[in-house]
Formats: C-alpha cells, sequence, structure tokens
C-alpha cells in the first residue's frame, strides 16, 4: 500500500480522514505535529498556512509515496497556488473533504484542486464514508500516475 501525506488547511478534515483511511473511531484530536502512520502521515494545518513552516511539508513528502491536497467543500477560497503540483516528485492527488455537509460546494473545491495541477479529484465524507473505499482502491493500486502536469 502507497504511503499518503494529507496537506490542507487546519480543520479541512485531515486527521479525521486519517481515522477513517485507518478504519478507527472518529474523535477530534487537535495536530500539533506531524504524526507519522504505517499508510498515512497526518501534518498539521499550520505547515500549508505559514510558509516558514511549509518547508517540514516538503521534507515529510520524501517520505510518502503520494502527497494528497485536502480541501474542505465549505471552504471560501483555495490555500494551493496554480499548478503548485507541478513542483512535487511524488504523485499529487487531490482531496475534497466533508462533502455531507448542508453548504458542501465540492464542484468548486474540486475544480480549484484541478488548477493546482491535481489530475485525480477524490471527494469524501469521513462521516458518511462515501469515497473512503476509492482513496483506499488508489492506495492500494499498483502504480500511481508519475507526472502531474
Ligand atoms: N460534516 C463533516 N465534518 C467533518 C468531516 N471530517 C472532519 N469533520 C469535522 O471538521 C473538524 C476538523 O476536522 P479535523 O480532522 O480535525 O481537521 P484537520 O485540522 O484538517 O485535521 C472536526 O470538527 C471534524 O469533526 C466530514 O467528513 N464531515
Ligand atoms: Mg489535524
Amino acid at each position: 500500500m502507497k504511503k499518503i501525506i494529507l496537506i490542507g488547511r487546519a480543520e479541512c478534515g485531515k486527521t479525521t480522514l486519517t481515522q477513517a483511511l485507518r478504519g478507527h473511531k472518529l474523535q477530534y484530536h487537535k495536530t500539533q505535529a506531524v504524526n507519522r502512520h504505517d499508510v498515512v502521515i497526518d501534518t498539521p494545518g499550520e505547515y500549508a498556512e505559514n510558509r516558514e513552516l511549509a518547508r517540514a511539508l516538503i521534507l515529510y513528502s520524501y517520505e510518502a509515496d503520494v502527497i494528497a491536497l485536502m480541501l474542505s467543500s465549505t471552504e471560501d477560497y483555495s490555500l494551493f497556488s496554480p499548478n503548485i503540483a507541478a513542483g512535487a516528485t511524488r504523485p499529487v492527488i487531490g482531496i475534497v473533504t466533508q462533502i455531507d455537509r448542508k453548504n458542501a460546494r465540492p464542484d468548486r473545491a474540486e475544480s480549484w484542486l484541478h488548477l493546482a495541477g491535481c489530475k485525480t479529484v477524490f471527494r469524501v465524507s469521513a462521516f458518511t464514508g462515501e469515497g473512503i473505499e476509492e482513496v483506499l482502491e488508489y492506495l492500494d493500486a499498483g502504480q500511481a500516475d508519475c507526472c502531474n502536469v
């Protein structure tokens, strides 16, 4: 199984998705540091929001096989610059989270992730379980696409 690193703003759902992917009971836990699990590297949102701390994400991404840029479907803006994925040395996928929420706008979040350079974008709800299986299947599949542009 490929190892995935989750990158996105605080509250977009990285830790909850980590729990869902690992088949654990969902419980709130503020991420204070990078947590390296067997197949998931969960990172603090502040690392993606702060230019200085973002360097740590680059280093941790070398421990992963796949990089996931995550956006909540309720987000008003995207943190990710256009085509930022092109600079990565790993396949970069997008994950739209919290698609069960009433005010969800998954189409908009997905288009921002495509703009960031993610060719493959998953839509998930850690709460209902929708889309989780597809992410697991992707991680389980033999070959990740090796080019992001
Ligand atoms: N409705 C809904 N809420 C979610 C979902 N995933 C996470 N949340 C909630 O969003 C908040 C932030 O989640 P968390 O995983 O801690 O975000 P992180 O900061 O990216 O790790 C928590 O209150 C979660 O319960 C989801 O799929 N659906
Ligand atoms: Mg967290």
